[in-house]
């Protein structure tokens, strides 16, 4: 009887029984380390799974990551490459998402960091009134979660553009794309957020070169990967003041050390890789549907790209 393993670290598996057999009471469904026979194994859905691990079964069909991410899994040299990955796109997720972004240009552009310090001296702190239609938001990648929050920032007022690997046609966001266009984004650009796929092409995008492309204030929100930022580059143009303050989701270890600079920064907000963790119930019916997809021979939905990584 084929079987489907559960195997991500980062999530409680019990939720995910729930929300699974809700969708599919029938679901043979199995939690790792409890694989039992691994020839039944058809479905690994994963999330941070043990390196080597969905080469052990020999009848594998899909591996379905549990989140929109699929850098951890792209890059284990020992995943089966004639295996389709696939990826959530979920209402939930997207949501998720799209309340962090703009939690964060808006605590930026209504200046609450400055409150929040004046509040610390009982200081009754005057300041100008703060113009949405020249606040310029620029989004690194322009995919499902990027254009969510673009149109949701758009509809507040916010100028917006993106950067993405092909051109995109967004009703009322800007579009740029590749190499090129690049510098003319981040020049336009006083609120950077990162909502790209880690893959080598993106590693590292948030360097001293890109950085300096910014005007001097930007302020860069990162609830891409860790990966994306180069954090000594990050760091010194936090401390020579060009960019006046930056919002880090995920970082390039994780949990970030206690002893890391970011923790401490007065620069720096830090969030646990919590800006949108999936939903469960709300992933469930796209988990189960892909499963029925690939036993009937069919390609699942939201496929993953090997040679472009996401
Ligand atoms: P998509 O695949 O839908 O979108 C990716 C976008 O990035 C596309 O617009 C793509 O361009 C663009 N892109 C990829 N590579 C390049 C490149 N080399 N140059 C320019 N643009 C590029 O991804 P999602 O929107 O669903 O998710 C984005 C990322 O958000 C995830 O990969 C994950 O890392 C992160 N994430 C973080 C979470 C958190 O809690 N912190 C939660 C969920 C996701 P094109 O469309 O032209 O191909
Ligand atoms: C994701 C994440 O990629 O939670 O879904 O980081």
């Amino acid at each position: 009887m084929p079987a489907v393993l559960f195997n991500a670290t980062f999530f409680d598996p019990a939720l995910w029984v729930d929300a699974l057999k809700g969708a599919d009471p029938a679901l043979e469904l199995r939690v790792w380390p409890e694989v039992g026979n691994r020839a039944e194994i058809d479905v690994v859905l994963g999330w941070g799974q043990p390196r080597n691990s969905d080469k052990t079964y020999p009848n594998l069909k899909l591996i379905q990551a549990l989140g929109a991410g699929v850098d951890h899994i792209m890059r284990d040299p020992a995943r089966p490459p004639e295996v389709p990955v696939a990826r959530l796109i979920d209402r939930a997720l997207t949501t998720g998402m799209s309340e962090y972004v703009l939690l964060a240009v808006l605590r930026y552009h209504r200046q609450l960091p400055l409150f929040e310090a004046a509040q610390a001296k009982a200081e009754w702190l005057d300041l100008a009134a703060p113009d949405t239609t020249k606040a310029r938001v620029g989004i690194l990648g322009l995919g499902a979660l990027g254009t969510d929050a673009a149109l949701k920032l758009s509809a507040l007022g916010f100028p917006v553009a993106g950067w993405s690997r092909t051109p995109k046609a967004v009703p009322g966001i800007e579009s740029f794309h590749g190499a090129d266009g690049l510098p003319r984004f981040l020049a336009r650009t006083q609120f950077l957020v990162c909502l790209l796929p880690l893959t080598p092409d993106t590693r590292g995008i948030i360097n001293a070169t890109t950085l300096s492309q910014l005007p001097a204030g930007a302020y860069v929100i990162n609830p891409g990967r860790g990966g994306h930022v180069v954090d000594e580059d990050l760091l010194a143009a936090l401390d020579s003041g060009h960019i006046a303050h930056a919002t880090l989701d995920v970082f390039n270890r994780e949990p970030l050390p206690a002893e890391h600079l970011y923790w401490r920064h007065p620069k720096v907000t830090v969030t646990p890789h919590s800006a949108s963790v999936t939903v469960p119930e709300s992933a469930a019916p796209q988990i189960v549907e892909n499963i029925r997809r690939v036993r009937e021979g069919l390609a699942p939905h939201n496929l993953v790209d090997p040679a472009r990584g996401y």
